[in-house]
């Protein structure tokens, strides 16, 4: 039984640093394992959200006021502590957004629509959340391109032999998720991305899962887009970011037009602001950007290899354990892998699995989790899957696994 848990952290310490880890769910303490979903908040970034509007709510970028400039000024400075967290080269390359979703959206929207052409290709991975999936297969059909899937093996990886015989001259766009939802698997993106460009291809790294469990540095990966989502690294929901590379952003044209996102306008012709701001139309979700601001800065002081090494011990933990249970079936076995757990039990469908662990007062995750074409490969229909975070202890883990051996002794 493993308990390698990284001496500096002190998670009962961590753990009270999320308030909504103290309640009882059905007469149980909850165990929250759905955190490839959403991640619980810290305090911090709760109260952040409450500052703002209690404090200096205002609308930014065209207010002369105090109020205004404060609101401003806090917002360009979640965009500066952004730009350390990815290592952007410049502050410009960050854009916000509501989430992955919406900038994987405008990419499609504001890259696909100009760049593809008539048989061009989109190379994306048998893995893809539907968001790095279907945005992909409304702009190949609007404009003739053709989309292409890497295969993945009984494992749950890809081959990066079969990502380059792949791609081709015809390859406009590959976008590849860094970190499976379903799987955990974790992608080689820096090594696809080298193969893309050898082909003068962009690379799109969905990073929904990566930005809280994987080192992210867009140089180094050498990615021309990476996406993300603030509610997935502890940050508040409704808000996420969008790097880009500045020489593609500047050639690409917005997609959506408002306040904001201009220079000038006049009936005759409208010329675009620089970028980030050309593609930030609108107010934006001004709030949750600030607060999102204290959820990076709440991981950095926690130390990303320490939040990562405990999660790992969590994930080899609950591998051990949940081998205990009877008829249990592993989703994703990579060597590279985040702590996902995704698995089904003969004989149990998910869903009353799901149920009966939420009696329990456990809370996971059940059925295809956006990842339907993944649950085609594998011949079922979804699975059960516990996601593991910071605040996660090895005993929660151990109520999980004999609850699961409860639960199965019930359908026995
Ligand atoms: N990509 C991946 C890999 C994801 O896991 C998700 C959300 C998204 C994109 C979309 O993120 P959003 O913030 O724009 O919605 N994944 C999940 C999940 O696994 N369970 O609920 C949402």
């Amino acid at each position: 039984m493993s308990t390698a848990v990284a001496p500096k952290l002190d998670i009962q310490k961590i753990r009270k640093d999320f308030p909504i880890l103290e309640q009882k769910v059905n007469g149980k303490p909850l165990i929250y394992f759905d955190n490839a979903a959403t991640t619980q908040k810290p305090k911090q970034v709760i109260d952040a959200i409450s500052e703002y509007y209690e404090g200096y709510n205002a609308n930014i970028h065209r207010g002369l006021h105090s109020l205004a400039e404060k609101a401003t000024t806090a917002f360009e400075d979640s965009r500066k502590v952004f730009q350390k967290f990815i290592n952007a080269a410049e502050v410009e390359e960050v854009i916000f957004t509501k989430g992955t979703t919406d900038g994987i959206n405008l990419i499609a929207n504001a890259y696909g629509r100009k760049f593809l052409q008539e048989g061009d290709e989109i190379l994306i991975t048998a893995m893809e959340h539907h968001s790095n999936i279907v945005p992909w297969q409304m702009i190949a059909e609007e404009k003739g391109a053709i989309l292409k899937v890497v295969p993945v093996n009984a494992k749950g990886e890809i081959s990066l032999d079969e990502v380059e015989n792949l791609i081709t001259d015809k390859t406009k766009i590959v976008s590849v998720v860094y970190a499976s939802n379903s799987l955990g698997t974790v992608n080689p993106v820096k090594e696809i991305a080298k193969l893309a460009h050898a082909k003068n291809a962009v690379m799109v790294v969905d990073g929904a899962q990566a930005s809280s469990h994987c080192k992210v540095d867009v140089q180094d990966l050498d990615c021309d887009f990476y996406a993300t989502s603030g509610h997935k690294m502890y940050g508040p929901t409704g808000c996420g970011i969008l790097y880009g590379k500045r020489a593609i952003l500047e050639e690409m044209t917005p997609y959506q037009g408002g306040g904001e996102m201009i220079h000038n306008v006049s009936f005759d012709k409208t010329t675009y602001n620089d970028i980030p701001y050309k593609f930030e139309a609108g107010t934006p979700n001004i709030a949750d950007v600030v607060a999102l601001k204290h959820a990076a800065e709440y991981i950095d002081a926690i130390g990303k290899d320490h939040i990562m090494a405990h999660e790992q011990a969590l994930t080899q933990h609950a591998h051990t354990r949940l081998s205990e249970v009877p008829g249990i079936n592993f989703y994703g076995s990579a060597k590279e892998k985040v702590s996902v757990v995704s698995f089904t039990i003969d004989n149990v469908h998910p869903y009353d699995a799901g149920m009966m662990l939420d009696a329990k007062g456990i809370a996971v995750r059940t059925g295809h989790h956006c990842t339907q074409p993944l649950m085609d490969h594998f011949g079922i229909e979804g699975t059960i899957r516990a996601s593991f975070s910071v605040y996660n202890t090895i005993e929660e883990i151990d109520f999980f696994a004999d609850s699961l051996k409860d639960i199965v002794a019930k359908f026995s």
